[in-house]
């Protein structure tokens, strides 16, 4: 969502400035803008609707010269995509911002400057930032000192870049709820909202954190904290190819795509969440006028995105007490469906090309839907486009054929979504929102908790290497994650794997249970356990070997036959995110163990562009 690339050195920065927003474009983009100092004293600014490509071009014939410049491509959520909206914001004609995020007293702002006189060119939330900066430059002419003064009276979520023709010398910067990094050079700094924006000049990185404001010159970065207080951040050697399209360390991409899940859900949840609540508009402009008249849901998904979606039914029916149905697209397009009034079309593909659920989104629009919505990894794709809001999961590339971090970020998207359908519709219980935005924030640590448990889970895999069938079971919102679990499985080790809900293993699959047949469960210690339990005596009591992923609360231990292994304590709602890992972790050493082609499973593809 939105990239921000700065620079300030002794060399034209123009093409570092463009380079850098073509790395962040596979965020997926409406309109790029770049703001420089040109030689000759003044700013000068270049905006294009569209792609990154389309302000290239304007360069091209319009070149723009200078050694202090900002740059940015937009995924409006304030006013439309257009060149009028795109960034970088001008006040007056010496100051000049980019901004990631989304600024929510921006109206009472607005107005407020209205009255003291300044102009509006734009619809956008993030122009009030610059005249606001302008206005705190009267008071106070150091552009470091009165920005500080300027984001006190912001709320919501910001990255923001600002330069000034009157203080050439420097790119100041601010971050609180999206990211920003400084690249180091040599003579010469840079500050991008993705580092990978900034490799082609630099491998050495400092990352902002909450509440930061930067001040980069040529020869210096000074960085104060949320305090106020000047501080020292760390510089970060790159490591070549951590992030780059190659595995890196890792035997495959699977294995690092499952080990990239902290990190790219922490990125899907930046830009989202305010102090204590989910910032609505990061689904679009129009969300909230949306989701306010939204009395169904009706999810449409294919394979790994229709487990995500199959959880999404239990959070938004218990949390947001909106009814929610959720169908495999394949089904959904060939069947004569009965719409209810005011029903939210979703749909969810990491691609945005899978052909089923495309199908199935252009024939919801003859269907008489409120409006649709798309969960998508890729910004611009067949269904971003076609669809009326979008939420991006950040998930970056993801090569392994079998889907890992996508899920985890389309589950994490997802819950935004139940969070802010109850918030806009005042159906959430009392402070549920603002628990469920903390546990959120803790999401990638405990994920990291998860994934140590790498080397247990190795161990655990020998049991089912010389297996041909398996059972996974879970109840309530874990049933999805073991039938994600199930085609984790199947996908790359070939083993044949069907999943339950654990209620229902007496009612026909306890046939057949046998000491060849493991019994994968996943068991959060919820109300759901005890009953759990019960399930799991049926299948020892049959000869089942059981392997039960366990909260480390719920008192499980291994016993003949039961192997437990413990996974940290969390908040029942969120445990399904969790306990997907270490059955990611499980199919991988299964496949390893098999000697499959893990990342190339045979008879699949990537994204399913066809029928
Ligand atoms: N609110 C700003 C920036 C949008 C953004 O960060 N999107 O990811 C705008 O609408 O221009």
């Amino acid at each position: 969502m939105c990239g921000i690339v700065g620079a300030v050195a002794e060399r034209n920065i123009t093409a570092i400035l463009l380079e850098g927003l073509k790395r962040l474009e596979y965020r997926g983009y409406d309109s790029a803008g770049v703001a420089v100092f040109s030689n000759n004293g003044t700013l000068e600014r270049v905006r294009r609707n569209g792609k990154v490509a389309e302000l290239e071009q304007a360069l091209a014939g319009e070149p723009l010269v200078g050694r202090l410049g900002i740059a940015h491509t937009r995924w409006a959520t304030h006013g439309a995509p257009c060149e009028r909206n795109a960034h970088p914001h001008f006040s007056g004609s010496d100051l000049a911002v980019v901004h990631n995020g989304i600024i929510e007293n921006h109206e009472a702002l607005r107005e407020q400057l209205k009255g003291l006189g300044y102009v509006f060119t734009s619809d956008t939330d993030t122009e009030v930032i610059a005249h606001l900066l302008q206005h705190k430059l009267k008071e106070q002419s150091d552009l470091t000192a009165a920005l500080k003064s300027t984001v006190k009276e912001l709320h919501g979520a910001y990255g923001l870049a600002v330069i000034s023709a009157k203080q050439p010398d420097r790119l100041v910067a601010a971050r609180s709820g999206s990211p920003l990094v400084i690249g180091l050079g040599l003579g010469e700094n840079f500050l991008a909202s993705d580092q990978l924006a900034l490799r082609q000049v630099t491998d050495r990185f400092m990352y902002l954190e909450e509440g930061d404001i930067a001040e980069i010159r040529r020869d210096s970065v000074h960085i104060w904290d949320v305090n106020g207080q000047t501080v020292e951040r760390e510089t970060v050697q790159y490591r070549d190819g951590a992030e780059a399209a190659d595995k890196g360390e890792y035997r495959h991409y699977m294995l690092k795509e499952i080990h990239e899940q902290p990190a790219v859900v922490q990125r899907t949840l930046e830009n989202r969440l305010g102090h204590d609540h989910v910032l609505v508009q990061a689904f679009g402009p129009q969300a909230a006028e949306l989701f306010a008249k939204v009395r169904n849901v009706q999810i449409v998904a294919c394979g790994t995105s229709y487990h995500a979606g199959m959880v999404a039914r239990y959070w938004l029916e218990s949390l947001a007490g909106i009814p929610c149905q959720v169908e495999v697209a394949s089904e959904f397009r060939y069947r004569k469906v009965v719409v209810q009034p005011d029903t939210l079309f979703v749909s969810i593909s990491q691609s945005g090309e899978t052909a089923d659920t495309l199908a199935a989104l252009r024939n919801a629009k003859e269907l008489g839907f409120l409006g649709s919505l798309a969960i998508c990894n890729v910004g611009i794709s067949s269904l971003v486009r076609e669809s009326d809001l979008t939420l991006l999961t950040q998930a970056g590339r993801e090569i392994g054929v079998a889907s890992t971090k996508a899920f985890t970020t389309q589950l994490v998207g997802l819950l935004l979504l139940t969070l802010s359908l109850g918030q806009v519709r005042g159906t959430l219980e009392a402070g549920v929102e603002a628990q469920l935005v903390e546990e959120l924030r803790r999401l990638p640590t405990r994920l990291g908790e998860a994934l140590a448990m790498d080397t247990t889970i190795e161990k655990v895999a020998e049991l089912f290497a010389d297996k041909h069938h398996t059972l996974f079971l879970g109840r309530g919102a874990q049933f999805p994650v073991a039938m994600e679990g199930a085609l984790k499985l199947k996908e790359i080790s070939y083993i044949h794997a069907e999943a339950y809900p654990a209620g229902e293993l007496k009612h026909g699959p306890l046939a057949l249970v046998d000491n060849d047949m493991p019994v994968v469960t996943v068991a959060p210690n919820n109300e759901l356990l005890e009953k759990l339990k019960s399930n799991l005596q049926e299948v020892r009591a049959r000869g089942g070997e059981l392997v039960v992923f366990a909260d480390e609360q719920a008192n499980m231990s291994d016993g003949e036959g039961t192997h437990v292994i413990n996974m940290p304590h969390i908040n029942d709602v969120l445990a399904p995110i969790l306990y997907t890992i270490p059955l990611q972790l499980l199919s991988y050493y299964v496949a390893v163990l098999k000697g499959t082609d893990v990342d190339q499973p045979r008879n699949l593809a990537k994204s399913v562009t066809v029928e």
